[in-house]
């Protein structure tokens, strides 16, 4: 890999007998993706290796639920954070359960533990001196959490969404106290960050100087209150940075608690996406080092996984679910793939395509097909055990040596994260074992060779491919630990998860397969994929993005509790030409749900509908009409279902000035427009571009449904909808006041 030389700094492997393992803690305001997955999976594979290496580990995942984002997300969706918060967390956990990951917590930030642990933090660096009060007036990016250097309405660096204008009182803590302190730290730690281009930038970040950092939010509530000043809470990524040390009992008194904080703490490693480097490289170890607490071993960025030609987000809209990966190939293939295919630390594209590659090439066609082999003839010439036979050749040490050399390449390539490395060699060791029988051909018998010699050919050729089958099956185990469970039973060594308890990787080595071994019967492994699959999996796809569709049309809701809108008339979204893919904030209705969790069917987008049949209508509007139902301008007001004043209140109707407008491209309808609430700032994407000449909307105040649910078209995220009256040509025209009205006034 291209960054390969900060690895070798930051290895996996542990030195002190114990390993404490991280990912990222999610967002809970949407479910998760192959992106959320990848990560996890990075990490499940490290545990699990280092668990059957003999290390006590320590692998945590969990949710990160606080902050402005998920306020809104859940104010969108008619939710309470907390109800919205649960249903999501659920999601993930149900997920990591599916997939069979082997966390060994999960922790929530809206647990007490957590709450606990961050107050004593914040008090902590109160206490010493490095938080104080001021007042911030500046940029934020909502959806980073982030502050942002920047005019008004600056475009976030990192996402690009319009940066939102704060002016508030807040806590600020002295991170400017610390630029010398952390290059000290870099520099005397060169294993702390990689990959090497995740290391650059964090330098080159802080040696540009740091500023002290804004650490409490006054304008809105849903986080933790700044202990002592609870009209402040806590900045969502001091909060949800502090998970790695709260999950371990940080501000417990219990003596349990600080045991195994001191038996864990530091972390060995935070594994995280390359974009929020600068909060685990430059933040954290500063909140650690104020507080007195020590800094992590090493923190380690993998790429993104794209989609698309696009990061894979569901802001962008390009999201694969690996559920849907799941349930085609299995959870094996899936953590093959990312493992092998991405060099980890660079970006790396997902394609349902090149996974099917992958997939028979490797999996049905290599490992499979070669355990299949031996294990059939096994029964086939030996009725199922493990043959004895005499002394080696020279293409049996020569098989030996190279299994001997595989075990020592995978286990330095794994430990140092070179995953795809690490397989690679593995698989050269599955194609020299196919390459050895095939040259040995123990079922095929030459007239010219005497029975007892090709029985005794046979013996060792099959005990031999067999016990290098067993090797290869022990180093793949982190990786396939599906399949690695039915080889090893195969092969008659039990359950591989019990011997991965006893430590079977740390003594690995050729010779282990005893001569008499009962084998249990093959059965098949990675069944060869078809062209269908690829289909198949799009079709899964599809199918979520339209149930995702109807649910927020709310045409599949189960009951909600009450402040869930009512399931009436169609959103304009339905039928949309640029409406091919959905935010899915919606609970799936495959995925898995934890059992401690309420199960949530209800989608999580409760989307108050407005189009009935009135002559304002909100755009998009670009669904063809039902037939028969002509779109008129003098559509028969009853046409419209009859709702109450409550169900009117539901609307949050708002004044908004078009900051920003532009074309879509390959959308001939579509504007998007950038529009100023007043109170925030958003993106909306209307159905009006045959009609308004983009840069003539420029400053125009218009009238908005603020509470709809957020939508995807063209990829593209919609935070509301305009209104427009339809004229009997269908074309929209944009409703609007003759008197001055500020920014944000409700309509009412
Ligand atoms: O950032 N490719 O949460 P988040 C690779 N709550 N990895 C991806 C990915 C992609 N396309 N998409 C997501 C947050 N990820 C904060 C973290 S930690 C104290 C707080 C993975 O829900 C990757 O690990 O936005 C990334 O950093 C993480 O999900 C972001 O998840």
């Amino acid at each position: 890999m291209a960054d390969s030389d900060s690895n070798s700094s930051s290895r996996s492997s542990s030195s002190s007998g114990r390993f404490y393992l991280t990912t990222p803690i999610y967002y809970v305001n949407a479910r998760p993706h192959l992106g959320h997955a990848y990560s996890t999976i990075v990490c499940d594979a490290i545990a699990r290796r280092q668990r059957a290496l003999g290390v006590d580990t320590w692998f945590l995942t969990g949710t990160d639920e606080h902050g402005q984002k998920i306020e809104r997300s859940a104010r969108l969706a008619g939710r309470t954070p907390m109800e919205f918060a649960t249903a999501i967390a659920g999601e993930f956990r149900g997920l990591w359960d599916l997939l069979g990951l082997t966390y060994d917590d999960f922790i929530r930030t809206t647990e007490e533990r957590h709450k606990r642990g961050v107050q004593k933090l914040f008090a902590t660096l109160r206490d010493k001196g490095f938080i104080y009060k001021g007042s911030y007036t500046g940029q934020y990016c909502v959806s980073d959490e982030a502050w942002i250097e920047g005019p008004p309405g600056a475009p976030c660096p990192d996402c690009g969404r319009i940066t939102e204008t704060v002016s508030e009182e807040n806590y600020f803590f002295k991170l400017s106290a610390f630029e010398r302190k952390l290059l000290e730290f870099y520099e005397a730690n060169p294993g702390f960050m990689g990959p090497e281009s995740t290391r650059r930038e964090v330098i080159s970040f802080v040696r540009s100087g740091l500023k002290d950092l804004s650490v409490s939010r006054t304008s809105f509530s849903w986080g933790i209150p700044v202990p002592g000043d609870e009209k402040h809470v806590v900045y969502v990524w001091l909060d949800a940075l502090a998970n790695y040390i709260t999950a371990l009992g940080y501000g417990s008194d219990d003596v349990r608690d600080q045991e195994k904080f001191a038996k864990f703490w530091p972390a060995d490693m935070h594994l995280i996406g390359k974009e929020i480097s600068r909060f685990h490289c430059v933040y954290w170890p500063a909140f650690l080092m104020a507080a007195g607490i020590a800094p992590p071993r090493s923190v380690r960025a993998n790429g993104w996984l794209l989609f698309d030609q696009g990061k894979m987000s569901k802001s962008r809209g390009n999201i694969v679910r690996a559920e849907t990966v799941h349930t085609v190939l299995g959870s094996d293939a899936l953590r093959y793939f990312l493992l092998r295919e991405i060099p980890f630390g660079q970006d790396g594209a997902f394609s349902f395509d090149a996974l099917v590659q992958r997939y028979n090439s490797d999996l049905a066609n290599g490992y499979g097909n070669l355990v299949s082999r031996v294990g059939n003839m096994v029964y086939k010439y030996f009725g199922g055990d493990v043959p004895h036979f005499g002394a080696p050749t020279g293409a049996e040490a020569a098989l030996r040596l190279s299994a001997e050399r595989t075990i020592a390449a995978f286990g330095a390539a794994f430990d140092e994260l070179n995953f795809s490395d690490a397989l690679r060699r593995l698989w050269l060791l599955v194609g020299e074992t196919d390459g050895y029988l095939t040259a040995n051909a123990p079922w095929k018998k030459p007239a010219d060779r005497p029975a007892a010699a090709h029985l005794h050919l046979q013996a060792r050729v099959l005990a031999t491919a067999a016990e290098a089958i067993r090797i290869i099956t022990a180093l793949a185990y982190p990786v396939l630990p599906d399949a690695t469970a039915k080889v090893w039973r195969q092969l008659g060594q039990g359950e591989i998860g019990d011997a991965a308890r006893q430590a079977f990787l740390q003594n690995l080595a050729w010779g282990g397969l005893k001569a008499g071994t009962r084998f249990e019967m093959p059965a098949p492994l990675f069944p060869r994929a078809e062209r269908d699959a690829i289909q198949r999996m799009q079709n899964l796809e599809d199918e979520n993005n339209r149930t995702v569709i109807e649910a927020a049309q709310g045409e599949t809701m189960a009951p909600g509790p009450a402040t869930a809108a009512p399931s009436v008339a169609p959103s304009a979204a339905a039928g949309t030409d640029d409406a091919h893919s959905s935010d899915t904030l919606t609970p799936s209705t495959t995925a898995p749900h934890d059992p401690s969790m309420p199960v949530e069917t209800a989608p999580v987008h409760a989307v108050p509908a407005v189009q009935a049949s009135s002559r304002l209508s909100s755009t998009p509007i670009a669904a063809p009409p039902a037939s028969g139902q002509a779109q008129q301008g003098s559509e028969a007001p009853q046409t419209a279902l009859p709702i109450t004043i409550d169900d009117f209140a539901k609307i949050d109707l708002r004044v908004a000035q078009i900051l920003v407008a532009e074309r879509v491209p390959k959308a001939d309808k579509l504007l998007r427009l950038e529009i100023d609430l007043g109170y925030e700032k958003r993106q909306i994407l209307a159905g009006i571009a045959q009609q308004y000449e983009p840069e003539k909307l420029i400053g125009r105040k218009i009238v908005v449904v603020a509470n709809l649910a957020p939508r995807k078209m063209r990829g593209l995220e919609s935070n509301g909808m305009l209104l427009a009256a339809s004229l009997p040509d269908g074309a929209p025209v944009l409703a609007g006041f003759l008197e001055d009205v500020p920014l944000g006034a409700r309509l009412k």
